[in-house]
């Protein structure tokens, strides 16, 4: 327990409004790259590809350098999306994503076996056919599990404003930004909280500069 405590927010700029989407398969790659990062964002966020080489044990070497997310995008009924979460838990997740269209009762056993894990459930997405038609019961939905955040498109500024104005002061973060064509400062202004930045991060030549790059792009706009 005490391990878990001291590897959340001991490295991790806490200020930084960038999320990192660690999208690789291999270990040594996905370890490195969290080394060079960890420190700079305010958490690393890996998806299944990172965790089906790998195993859920490397929730626990990544933790080393910075809080995780999870983004299982869990989609199933309150037993199985319980089970996941504690396994998440176990391994020192700092959060995990949710799908939030299986209803109430599925995002609230999320939430209750999150624990001290932050839940954010997706309202909508990155992904321009995505079927918006019901985010805002979504949103609804997700108030009522109690939820900490929600996930929201950084690309499409239609959506991620409609979803600002319903949050009721719920955390957004925004994927899209960068390589699905998003514009950093936009998603910014529009209600983001904090940024998911995957590929243009590291498939870059130097992915802490490019880091850098984002993180000062955003200063520069947003304090003046
Ligand atoms: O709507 C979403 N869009 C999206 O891209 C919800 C997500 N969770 N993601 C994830 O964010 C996606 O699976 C990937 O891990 C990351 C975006 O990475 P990139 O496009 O910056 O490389």
């Amino acid at each position: 327990f005490a391990y878990l405590l001291y590897t959340h927010n001991k490295y991790t700029t806490m200020e930084s409004k960038i999320i990192f989407a660690l999208d690789v398969y291999d270990y040594n790659t996905a370890m490195e790259l969290a080394r060079t990062v960890g420190e700079k964002v305010f958490a690393i966020k890996i998806n299944w590809p990172v965790i089906l080489e790998n195993g859920i044990k490397i929730v626990r070497d990544l933790s080393k350098y910075a809080n995780i997310i999870c983004d299982f995008k869990l989609a199933d009924i309150d037993n199985t999306v319980s089970m996941i979460t504690t396994k998440v838990k176990e391994y020192g997740g700092y959060g995990i994503i949710s799908h939030s269209f299986t209803g109430l009762n599925s995002l609230k056993a999320v939430v209750k076996s999150a624990g001290n894990m932050k839940v954010f459930s997706v309202v909508s997405m990155s992904q321009e056919s995505y079927l918006d038609n019901i985010t805002e019961e979504l949103i609804k939905i997700s108030r009522e599990a109690g939820v900490y955040g929600l996930v929201a498109p950084g690309n499409r500024p239609y959506y991620l404003k409609k979803v600002k104005e319903l949050s009721e002061g719920l955390k957004i973060i925004s994927p899209g930004v960068g390589a699905q064509g998003g514009d950093i400062v936009n998603a910014m202004l529009l209600g983001s909280d904090y940024v998911i930045i995957g590929r243009s991060i590291y498939n870059s030549l130097d992915p802490l500069g490019t880091l850098e790059g984002f993180s000062s792009s955003i200063n520069n706009k947003l304090n003046k």
